[in-house]
C-alpha cells in the first residue's frame, strides 16, 4: 500500500438554499468527522474542510420565491448551517462559503488555465430564452408536460412525478416560470469540457486501480464509464455566480458544479499559505466525502477538470453514502419532511452524541437506511444507557463508594483479568482497520464492544459482592474497570466527542494518546471527580412528540395536494345541447349589502344586459371585474337571491381549496358568443 504522508478530507458543499437535516450529518458530516479525528488523534496530518455551496439555480430561485436576493439567502442559510454544524461537533479546520473572494478568483483562474491551455470546446446551441424577463432559461425555470407521463409541472431537467431525466427541448408546452411566458430557441455559446478525452484515463485510475471503491461508488462510475463521456458545459446563462472570464462571455457563469468542487481548493488555500501542499503533492491523500448523488461529480468531471489543469492529485477514495429516509419517505425540503440539525439541537439540548451515535450505528453505507423516532430511542434507551452509561457509571460509583474517589492500586492479576485488559488492543485494531477502510457503522460497534466488555467484566467479578469478603481482589477488580473506562474515553472520541470529553471530566484526565489504547493508562493514587449520568433514558412522550410533530406535516402536506373530483357520469350529446352557455362581459358590479359573499352583476350576454347575483365576493372586489370577459349560463331559471332576481350563472372554476376563478376566453370576443 502507497504511504501518505498527510490527508485532505474535504465534505461536499451543502447548498445555502435551506438548513441542513440528519440525512446530511448522517451522509457526510458525521462519518467525515470520525475519520478526521481519529487520524488526529494519531497525531497524522489531517485537514477537514467544507463550506457552504452559494451558487446555481436553488439559490436564485429560492431568492425569487422570496421576494429577496440571492445573497440575502446565501447569508441567512451559510449561518444557520455553520452553526449546526459547530454544534454537532464537526472540526472542519475551516467551513468556508463559495461567494468569498478568495474562491471567485480561484475558480476563475482555474477556468483561464483550462482555456487558455485550449481544454475547452466552444459551442454554439440553441437554447430557451425569456424574451419578456430578457434572459436565457435554466432548466429549473422553464416547466412543461413531461412526454413520458403527461405530468403537467415536469421541470426542463426532470420529470418528478416519472423520474426520467429530461432536456428542456423535449417538453410539451414550455413556460417560464420566471413570467409564465411561452419560451423561445435563441442561440447562445458555451465553452464545455470534453469529458470523453479523459474516458480511457478515467477507465484505468477507477475501475482498474481502485478496485477497493465501495460498491455503490465503483458501481455508478462504471456505469457512467461504460455508456461513454460527453463533453459536458461548464458555463451557464445566469446572473449569480462565478463571470466567465473569457471574451464574449458577458452574462454567463460558471456552471455551478464547476465552481462548486474548486470550493475545497479555494477553502484550503483561506486556511492556509501551505495549501499547494495538500492538493499537489503526490505523497497527500485526498478523500471526498459526499452523498450518492454526488457521485459523477466527484469521480468523474472534478477528476478531469483536475486532470486537464495538470498539477493536481486525484482522490484516493470517494466513499459516498446511500440516501438516509425518515419514517419511510425521502427526506425532502421542500415537503418539510425532515428533521433539521437546528431544531434537534433545541428540542435535545446536550444531546448531539445521541444523534451522531444512532446515525452512525444506522449509517446508510452499503443501501438506504430509515431513521425512526423508534430506533433512536431504542438505541438511545438499551445501548448509550444499558451498555455504555450502565458501565462507566457502574465503574466510577464503586471507586467512589468504595474508595473516596481514589484509583486503588492493582494486586495480581488473574487469568481473567488478562484476558479481560488483552481484549483491549485487539478492540482497537478493529476500530482501525474498519476505519481506514470506511466501515463507520462497524467501527463503532468495536468501540462499544470495550463497553460491553467492561460490563461483563463486572458481572462475572461482581466486585458487589467482593467487597464484603475479599478487599484485596476488588482494588484490583476497580482499577482494571478504571483502565477499562479511561481506554473507552479514547477509544469511543472519534465518534462521541462530547462524551468522550464527560469521561474524561469524570475521570480527571486530559486527552489520552490514541496509541496508548490498551495500556494501563491511568495511575493508581489518581483521584477521580464527582460524577453524573452519562445518558439518559429517553421517555416515550418525547418520542410521541416528534412523530406528533411528522404527522403533522404530512396531514399538512395532503392537504395541500390537490385533491380532483372524480369524473360525473356520462351525458348524451342532447343533454349538452341543452345548456346555452356564452361569453358575457361584465358591465357593472356591486357588493349586496348584509351578505359576505354575493355581487350583484350587470352582464352584456349579447341579447341583453342582465342582472346575475353571483357567490364570488369573497374572491373579487367589484371594481377589479368590471369589463372581464367570462362565462355564462343564459338559460338557467331565474332564482331570487336577497330579493334580487338573478338571471343566469356566471361559470366558475374552483380547486379544491375551494379557490375560485372565472373562466375567460383567451383573446377578446363579441359577448353572445356561444361556448360549446
Ligand atoms: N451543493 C449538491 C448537494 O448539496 C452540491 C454539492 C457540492 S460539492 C462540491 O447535494
Ligand atoms: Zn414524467
Amino acid at each position: 500500500m502507497k504511504k501518505f504522508n498527510r490527508t485532505l478530507v474535504t465534505t461536499a458543499l451543502p447548498y445555502a438554499n435551506g438548513p441542513v437535516h440528519i440525512g446530511h450529518l448522517a451522509g457526510v458530516y458525521v462519518p467525515a468527522d470520525i475519520y478526521t479525528r481519529y487520524l488526529r488523534m494519531k497525531g497524522e496530518d489531517v485537514l477537514l474542510i467544507g463550506g457552504s455551496d452559494e451558487h446555481g439555480v436553488p439559490i436564485t430561485i429560492k431568492a425569487q420565491k422570496e421576494g429577496i436576493t440571492p445573497q440575502d439567502v446565501v447569508d441567512k442559510y451559510h449561518n444557520i448551517i455553520k452553526d449546526s454544524f459547530e454544534k454537532f461537533g464537526i472540526t472542519f479546520d475551516i467551513y468556508s462559503r463559495t461567494s468569498s473572494e478568495t474562491h471567485h478568483e480561484t475558480a476563475s483562474e482555474f477556468f483561464k488555465t483550462l482555456n487558455e491551455k485550449g481544454e475547452f470546446i466552444v459551442k454554439t446551441s440553441e437554447q430557451y430564452y425569456d424574451a419578456v424577463a430578457n434572459q436565457f432559461l435554466a432548466d429549473r425555470y422553464i416547466t412543461g408536460t413531461c412526454p413520458h407521463c403527461n405530468n403537467d409541472g415536469a421541470y426542463g431537467d426532470q420529470c418528478e412525478s416519472c423520474g426520467t431525466s429530461l432536456n428542456a427541448t423535449d417538453l410539451i408546452n414550455p413556460t417560464s416560470s420566471i413570467t409564465g411566458n411561452k419560451p423561445e430557441l435563441k442561440e447562445t455559446k458555451h465553452w464545455y469540457l470534453p469529458l470523453d478525452k479523459y474516458e480511457n484515463d478515467l477507465k484505468k485510475w477507477i475501475l482498474e486501480d481502485h478496485k477497493e471503491w465501495k460498491p455503490n461508488v465503483y458501481g455508478q462510475c462504471k456505469s457512467w464509464l461504460d455508456t461513454g463521456l460527453h463533453p459536458r458545459a461548464v458555463t451557464r446563462d445566469l446572473n449569480w455566480g462565478v463571470p466567465v472570464p473569457a471574451e464574449g462571455a458577458e452574462g454567463k457563469v460558471l456552471y455551478v458544479w464547476f465552481d462548486a468542487p474548486i470550493g475545497y481548493i479555494s477553502a484550503t488555500k483561506e486556511l492556509t499559505p501551505d495549501w499547494e501542499k495538500y492538493w499537489k503533492a503526490d505523497d497527500s491523500k485526498m478523500v471526498h466525502f459526499i452523498g450518492k448523488d454526488n457521485i459523477v461529480f466527484h469521480c468523474i468531471i472534478f477528476p478531469a477538470m483536475l486532470k486537464a489543469e495538470g498539477s493536481y492529485i486525484l482522490p484516493e477514495n470517494v466513499p459516498a453514502n446511500e440516501f438516509l429516509n425518515l419514517e419511510g419517505d425521502k427526506i425532502s425540503t421542500s415537503r418539510n419532511w425532515a428533521v433539521w440539525l437546528h431544531e434537534y439541537l433545541e428540542e435535545f439540548p446536550d444531546k448531539q452524541d445521541v444523534l451522531r451515535y444512532v446515525l452512525t450505528a444506522n449509517a446508510p453505507e452499503t443501501k438506504d437506511n430509515d431513521f425512526t423516532w423508534k430506533d433512536f430511542q431504542a438505541r438511545n434507551n438499551n445501548e448509550l444507557v444499558a451498555i455504555l452509561g450502565n458501565f462507566v457509571n457502574r465503574a466510577l460509583v464503586l471507586t467512589h463508594k468504595y474508595y473516596n474517589g481514589i484509583i486503588p492500586a492493582q494486586g495480581e492479576l488473574t487469568d481473567f483479568d488478562k484476558e479481560t485488559l488483552a481484549q483491549i488492543p485487539v478492540l482497537k485494531e478493529q476500530v482501525e482497520k474498519n476505519l481506514e477502510t470506511y466501515h463507520f457503522r462497524e467501527a463503532l460497534k468495536e468501540a462499544m464492544n470495550l463497553a460491553r466488555l467492561g460490563n461483563k467484566y463486572l458481572a462475572d467479578t461482581e466486585p458487589w459482592k467482593l467487597i464484603k469478603t475479599d478487599e484485596e481482589r476488588v482494588k484490583t477488580i476497580m482499577n482494571i474497570s478504571l483502565q477499562i473506562t479511561a481506554n473507552l474515553s479514547t477509544l469511543i472520541e472519534p465518534f462521541l466527542p462530547f462524551t468522550a470529553n464527560k469521561l474524561r471530566e469524570f475521570l480527571n484526565i486530559e486527552v489520552l494518546a490514541w496509541e496508548n489504547i490498551g495500556a494501563n493508562v491511568i495511575a493508581d493514587g489518581h483521584r477521580i471527580n464527582t460524577v453524573s449520568l452519562l445518558f439518559e433514558k429517553i421517555e416515550d412522550e418525547t418520542i410521541q412528540a416528534q412523530v406528533d410533530k411528522l404527522l403533522a406535516t404530512k396531514a399538512a402536506n395532503e392537504a395541500e395536494k390537490k385533491v380532483v373530483a372524480p369524473a360525473k357520469e356520462n351525458i348524451n350529446f342532447d343533454d349538452f345541447m341543452k345548456l346555452d352557455v356564452r361569453v358575457g362581459t361584465i358591465t357593472a358590479a356591486e357588493k349586496v349589502a348584509k351578505t359576505k359573499k354575493l355581487l350583484k352583476l350587470t352582464v352584456d350576454t349579447g341579447i341583453d344586459q342582465r342582472t346575475i347575483v353571483s357567490g364570488i365576493a369573497e374572491h373579487y372586489k367589484p371594481e377589479e371585474i368590471i369589463g372581464k370577459q367570462v362565462s355564462i349560463l343564459v338559460n338557467l331559471e331565474p332564482k331570487q337571491l336577497k330579493g334580487i332576481e338573478s338571471q343566469g350563472m356566471i361559470l366558475m372554476a374552483e380547486d379544491a381549496d375551494g379557490k375560485l376563478s372565472f373562466v375567460s376566453p383567451d383573446q377578446n370576443i363579441k359577448p353572445g358568443s356561444e361556448i360549446r
